[in-house]
C-alpha cells in the first residue's frame, strides 16, 4: 500500500438515523463552522472537501423494519459513504469521515477494505464495542456496525446490497470499551479480539497500550474509528450515550498523536458528537484561546474538542 501523507479527502456524514436522538447530524456543519478546514490547512494538508452526505435526503417511507431502526435508509446512506471512502483511499489520500452517529462506520471502513483489503487494521476507540448482532424493530444501528463488518449479521438487509467485504476480528483492537453487552463480551472472548478496556489502560498506561498496538499492527495501514464517548464525560459531554470513567483529554490526544506519528494512519471516523446535547453552548476559546498551528476554533466544548482531535490525528504536535 502507498499513501500520500499530505492530502486528505474528507466528507461529513450528517446522520442520526442509527439511533434515536436527533443532533448528531449537525456535527459536520458545526465542525466546519468551528474552523476545521482552516485547522487542517494550517497543518499543511492539501484538502479535498467532498461536502456532506445528508441522511435526511435518503428518507424512506417505510421506516418500520424488522432488522433495526431505519434499516433501508441507513443502508443506502452507508452505501454512499462507502463509495466516497473508497474513492479517497484509491487516490492514496487520508480518508476523514465526520459523523454522524457511529452507524456511519460500516460504510467508511468497507470503502477502505475495498482498497486496502486484508492489510487494513482498525483501532476502535469507544466506550462501546458496537458489535451487537441482535436484530429487532427497536434496535439502533450505531451499536451494530462492527457486527455487520465481522459478518455476524447473516440476513440480507435491503439497502446494504453493496456490503461484501469482511473485517477479520483479528485485525481490530478496541480502546476504552467499558459498556459492553453480554453477547458482545462473549464474541470478543470467543474471537480473542485484542482490547484495552479502562482496567488495562490503568494497569499498562496509555503509552504501553499504544506501543503494543503499534507493534501488533506494524507496517500495516491503520484506520481509527473514534467515538467521542470513549472520552470521559467531564471533557466530552455533548454526546448521546455518556459512560463515566473514560479516557482523559490528554490520553485521547496522546493516542491519536501516536497513531499519526506511526505514519500508518490512513483514515479516521469522528463520530457521535451531538451539539444539541450540551447544556450551554460554551465557547472553548474562553478556556484555551487560540491554538498555535490550528488557529482559532469555536463551538460547543465537544465540537471544539472534535476539531482538536482531528488535528492530533493529522499530525498536530
Ligand atoms: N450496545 C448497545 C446496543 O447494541 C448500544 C450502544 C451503542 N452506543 C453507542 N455506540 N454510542 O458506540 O444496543
Ligand atoms: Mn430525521
Ligand atoms: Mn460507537
Ligand atoms: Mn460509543
Amino acid at each position: 500500500w502507498k499513501f500520500v501523507r499530505n492530502a486528505v479527502g474528507l466528507f461529513g456524514s450528517a446522520v442520526h438515523e442509527g439511533q434515536t436522538k436527533t443532533g448528531t447530524e449537525l456535527a459536520p456543519r458545526a465542525l466546519r463552522e468551528g474552523g476545521l478546514i482552516s485547522a487542517l490547512y494550517n497543518l499543511g494538508w492539501e484538502i479535498n472537501d467532498m461536502g456532506d452526505i445528508q441522511g435526511k435526503n435518503y428518507r424512506i417511507h417505510n421506516h418500520k423494519s424488522q432488522y433495526f431502526r431505519n434499516s433501508q435508509q441507513v443502508g443506502i446512506i452507508n452505501g454512499e459513504i462507502n463509495k466516497r471512502s473508497f474513492e479517497i483511499a484509491k487516490q492514496n489520500k487520508f480518508m476523514l469521515n465526520i459523523g454522524g452517529d457511529h452507524g456511519v462506520a460500516s460504510g467508511s471502513i468497507h470503502g477502505l477494505l475495498q482498497h486496502y483489503g486484508d492489510e487494513l487494521r482498525v483501532v476502535w476507540v469507544d466506550a462501546h464495542a458496537d458489535c451487537n448482532y441482535e436484530l429487532g424493530p427497536n434496535r439502533n444501528y450505531h451499536g451494530m456496525p462492527l457486527a455487520h463488518l465481522y459478518g455476524s449479521i447473516h440476513e440480507p438487509i435491503k439497502g446494504f446490497e453493496w456490503l461484501k467485504h469482511r473485517l477479520d476480528p483479528k485485525n481490530i483492537t478496541y480502546i476504552a470499551i467499558r459498556d459492553i453487552d453480554p453477547m458482545e463480551r462473549e464474541f470478543i472472548r470467543e474471537q480473542k479480539i485484542v482490547y484495552y478496556g479502562m482496567d488495562e489502560i490503568i494497569e499498562l498506561g496509555i503509552g504501553q497500550v499504544m506501543n503494543r498496538i503499534l507493534k501488533q499492527f506494524e507496517g500495516k495501514p491503520i484506520h481509527v474509528s473514534f467515538d467521542v464517548d470513549s472520552i470521559d464525560p467531564e471533557f466530552a459531554h455533548g454526546t448521546g450515550t455518556l459512560v463515566d470513567g473514560g479516557i482523559s483529554y490528554r490520553e485521547a490526544h496522546y493516542l491519536l498523536r501516536k497513531l499519526a506519528s506511526s505514519r500508518q494512519l490512513v483514515g479516521m471516523d469522528l463520530v457521535e458528537i451531538n451539539p444539541q446535547l450540551e447544556k450551554t453552548p460554551e465557547f472553548r476559546e474562553e478556556f484555551f484561546g487560540d491554538f498555535q498551528q490550528i488557529g482559532r476554533i469555536q463551538g460547543t466544548q465537544t465540537v471544539a474538542l472534535g476539531i482538536e482531535l482531528i488535528a492530533s490525528a493529522l499530525g498536530r504536535t
